[in-house]
């Protein structure tokens, strides 16, 4: 018993899917070759050209993409199509370095919203559903991405976007929303809410949950699904492959197929880059093989996770991921907003009176991120007023909050009292045990 959106492909025999993925992957090399002078440079220096890529056995040959490359590229280098065939750009939050800029033509809109498709039928989505999404919108690929999904689905589609989460829930009441799209700790934040207001989940008519875009544990699964009294599906993406829908859970619940028709996975060790076999844990790595404007081949996600071909009881034939079990860069995802380490760096470092000795501390209290950054005074603030230490303060509050679009609680700390290491500093107490 299944519940499909494309059944063809979902449940497509593996020698189909890999002949489909061999035929994608020859076009998709030589589409990057001809049009994306960066991609040609990097073949060309591993040695590898067009006619070297028969199908996804000579996959290995190529060489992989990292997000250096992407920050190298930004933000037309890897654009394969001319600028007037694109339709939408999305993005990653960080005004900075860090920043990933993805290009979309109409065709790979309609792919995206396929996926995601996909991934609400799968959690029992029908036209007859009124879809609640309060992942944001605007830049960030959750809201538009499930938006255009519901759409496909044929849902009554209500674009919330987050925050104003009373107001969420009285238009859960109201329309009589049955499918919830947002991240997991919003999800169990409205639940919490929910209770708090006096209600219960024989008050809503929600019966299942599209969560993803942060870690999440399988007891924050069971607490989403108690307060809300709804089943809680996982949804795995990220903007440098469209956005979320690369891959979904179906009712087995225990891992996420990847929509192979559009992605073909590999498994790396994130040290030698050697290709793991089946079931090993290591590196997700990704190749792009229909997008049209922003092709990527072999791109490494940095997410750890194992793949498993195992036979699934929904009948999809889709390789399977686990959840990511952590990253291989320094990556935090906190509030659902990806923040590296270096750009609070960066932003210490060019203020003048503030020390580059700092250590983050996040934490989960009530199911939401907290983010605390503790900086240390130099010698010469030691000695200053207060007024002056709280404007320090402010201003790195005010600097973090528009580098990231996220608030922070800084805390200036006494001279030397963040422990020195004598290797790596430890600049990220990570509290929230999520793996
Ligand atoms: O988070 C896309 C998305 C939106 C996915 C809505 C699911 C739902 P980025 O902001 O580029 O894109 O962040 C991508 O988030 O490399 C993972 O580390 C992490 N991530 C995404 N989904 C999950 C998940 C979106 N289900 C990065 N579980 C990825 C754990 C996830 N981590």
């Amino acid at each position: 018993m299944g519940r499909y959106w494309n059944e063809e492909i979902e449940c497509m025999p593996r020698e189909q899917m890999v002949k489909l993925q061999s035929e994608r992957l020859v076009a998709q090399v030589k589409h990057v070759w001809d049009n994306v002078p960066y991609y040609r440079k990097l073949m060309e220096e591993k040695g590898v050209t067009p006619e070297d890529i028969k199908g996804i056995e000579d996959l290995h040959k190529l060489p992989f993409l990292t997000k250096a490359d992407l920050r190298d590229a930004y933000p037309y280098g890897l654009l394969a199509k001319p600028l007037a065939d694109c339709v939408r750009i999305q993005s990653t939050s960080g005004t900075t370095g860090k920043r990933v800029v993805a290009f979309y033509t109409q065709k790979d809109l309609d792919i995206w919203e396929d996926c995601c498709a996909r991934a609400i039928v799968a959690a029992g989505g029908t036209n007859e559903d009124v879809c609640q999404v309060c992942y944001g919108y605007g830049l960030f690929t959750g809201g538009p991405g499930l938006n255009g999904g519901s759409h496909k689905v044929g849902c009554l589609t209500l674009p919330m976007s987050s925050g104003n989460t009373e107001r969420q829930i009285q238009f859960m009441m109201d329309l009589g929303s049955t499918i919830l799209c947002c991240t997991p700790s919003y999800a169990a934040y409205i639940g919490e809410s929910l209770h708090k207001m006096g209600y219960g989940p024989d008050d809503i008519k929600l019966k299942a949950g599209i969560f993803g875009a942060e870690p999440w544990t399988e007891e924050m699964r069971h607490e989403i699904e108690r307060l809300l009294g709804i089943k809680a599906y996982d949804i795995y993406g990220l903007t440098e492959t469209s956005g979320p829908g690369v891959s979904f859970e179906c009712e087995e619940q225990t891992g996420m197929h990847i929509n192979e028709d559009h992605f073909i996975a590999e498994i790396i060790d994130p040290d030698t880059g050697e290709v793991l076999p089946e079931g090993s844990k290591g590196e997700l790595v990704f190749t792009s093989i229909t997008k049209e404007a922003f092709p990527l081949l072999r791109y490494r996600t940095r997410d750890i996770c194992i793949l498993t071909r195992e036979k699934c009881s929904c009948g999809r034939t889709l390789v399977k991921m686990t959840k990511p079990m952590g990253r291989s860069d320094d990556m935090l995802i906190i509030k659902g907003v990806n923040v590296f380490p270096s750009q609070i760096e960066s932003v210490l470092l060019k203020m003048s009176n503030a020390s580059p000795n700092y250590q983050i501390v996040v934490d989960r209290v009530n199911n939401t991120d907290t983010f605390e950054i503790q900086v240390e005074l130099t010698d010469e603030m030691f000695s200053d007023t207060i007024k002056s230490v709280e404007a320090v303060e402010k201003k790195i509050g005010e600097d973090i909050h528009s580098m990231l679009g996220i608030r922070a609680k800084i805390r200036l700390v006494e001279p030397n009292s963040i422990p020195r290491s004598e290797g790596k500093a430890q600049r990220v107490i990570d509290r929230r045990k999520l793996v």
